[in-house]
């Protein structure tokens, strides 16, 4: 038996989080892991799902600030981390978080360009004891995730970000996940069946680890 674990899944918009969320639960249920909790963060609880249209809505005579934006991230995240997250880890469910603080330290870090200091010191005070067992990061081109976006809902305040912001998201997610050993790269890039097939072959080879 496997002991419960907390998996993130990180990657830019249009990178296929979401399906690879459902991937890697229809891969734990083969392995009779089926006490699972997914969120999705920002949100998964009332007021982070406020926090989350907030962070999300454009403002016709008013933007967030860079520091703002970080804070309601991290405001979010904290809810969900103490509402749900920590009591469902305790509890020996498995949690599957469809982003987490990686996500601020690229978004808000590498996008807008807040210090990685400042940062560090927000994961410091609320989430030091909360490393997740596994991070999946799919890497996609911004062009690529992002035409995929732009194919379905109106693009939110995040997501009308310049080519140039999800640059640099990405160079500082592919910088961190460098020095996180407890992370699988997938190249999202290629279609979905090679993508779920990769997915599938890694998840397969990290669980076969945990049982050891
Ligand atoms: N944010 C979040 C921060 O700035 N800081 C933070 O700390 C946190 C936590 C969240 C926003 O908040 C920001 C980042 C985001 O801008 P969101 O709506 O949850 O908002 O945004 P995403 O998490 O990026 O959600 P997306 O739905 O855009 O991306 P997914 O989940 O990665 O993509 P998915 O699975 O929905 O797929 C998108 C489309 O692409 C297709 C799918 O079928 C779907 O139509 N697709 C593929 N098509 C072809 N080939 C593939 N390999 C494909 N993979 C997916």
């Amino acid at each position: 038996m496997i002991k419960n674990k907390f998996i993130v899944i990180e990657g830019l918009e249009g990178a296929g989080k979401t399906y690879a969320c459902i991937c890697i639960k229809n891969i734990l249920k083969k392995y009779n892991i089926t006490n699972i909790l997914s969120v999705r963060q920002p949100g998964s609880t009332p007021i982070a799902e406020e926090i989350r249209n907030l962070t999300k809505k454009k403002f016709k005579n008013d933007n967030l600030i860079k520091e703002t934006e970080l804070l309601l991230m991290y405001a979010a995240r904290l809810q969900l981390v103490e509402k749900k997250i920590k009591p469902a880890l305790e509890n020996g469910m498995w949690v599957i978080s469809d982003r987490h603080d990686l996500s601020s330290l690229a978004y808000q870090g590498g996008g807008l360009g807040i210090k990685k200091k400042i940062i560090t010191q927000l994961h410091s005070l609320f989430f030091e004891n909360l490393i997740p067992d596994l991070t999946v990061y799919l890497d996609v081109s911004p062009k690529i995730g992002l035409s995929r976006a732009y194919n379905r809902d109106p693009l939110d305040q995040i997501e009308s970000r310049s080519l140039e912001f999800f640059r640099k998201t990405r160079k500082s997610y592919l910088k961190s996940i460098q020095l996180n050993k407890n992370t699988i790269k997938i190249n999202a890039n290629l279609n979905i069946k090679i993508v779920t097939h990769n997915i599938t072959k890694k998840i397969l080879n990290w669980l076969n680890k945990q049982m050891v």
